[in-house]
């Protein structure tokens, strides 16, 4: 169901979730406006996902509940696993250079994309259209 090209339309409350990452302000307002896209590819429990923005291209390859690393735009390196929870993916990846974990999900509401993010009690959204 998440297989397709999304394209993210809007963010919330995504500065303050970057702020809370530590992201300095000017790398901050390059990502408001990173034009993010996501290839999704789920082929049972694998996914392979091609990620283009305007700081980079980059391809992922994980399984559904086994562990991988993965550096986030700003170089930030984590390491974690999705999980899906009925039609809700879950992830949960701890940063490694100071072991605080970062919490996201992707859903489907009304044929968009919802990724949710959490953060040391910051919460934002970046919501995607599919192309
Ligand atoms: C993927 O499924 O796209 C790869 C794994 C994602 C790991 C967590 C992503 C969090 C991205 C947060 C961006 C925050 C920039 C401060």
């Amino acid at each position: 169901a998440f297989n397709g090209t999304w394209k993210v339309d809007r963010s919330e409350n995504y500065d303050k979730f970057m702020e809370q990452m530590g992201i300095n302000v000017m790398k901050r307002k390059l990502a408001e406006h990173d034009n993010l896209k996501m290839t999704i590819e789920q082929t049972g429990d694998k996914f392979h996902i091609k990620e283009s923005s305007t700081f980079r291209t980059k391809d992922i390859e994980f399984t559904l509940g086994v562990q991988f690393e993965y550096a986030l735009a700003d170089g930030t390196e984590v390491s974690g696993t999705w999980e899906l929870e009925g039609e809700t993916m879950r992830g949960r990846f701890a940063r490694k250079d100071n072991c605080k974990v970062l919490t996201t999900s992707r859903t489907l509401v009304g044929g968009e994309l919802v990724q949710c993010y959490n953060y040391e009690g910051v919460d934002a959204k970046r919501i995607f259209k599919k192309q």
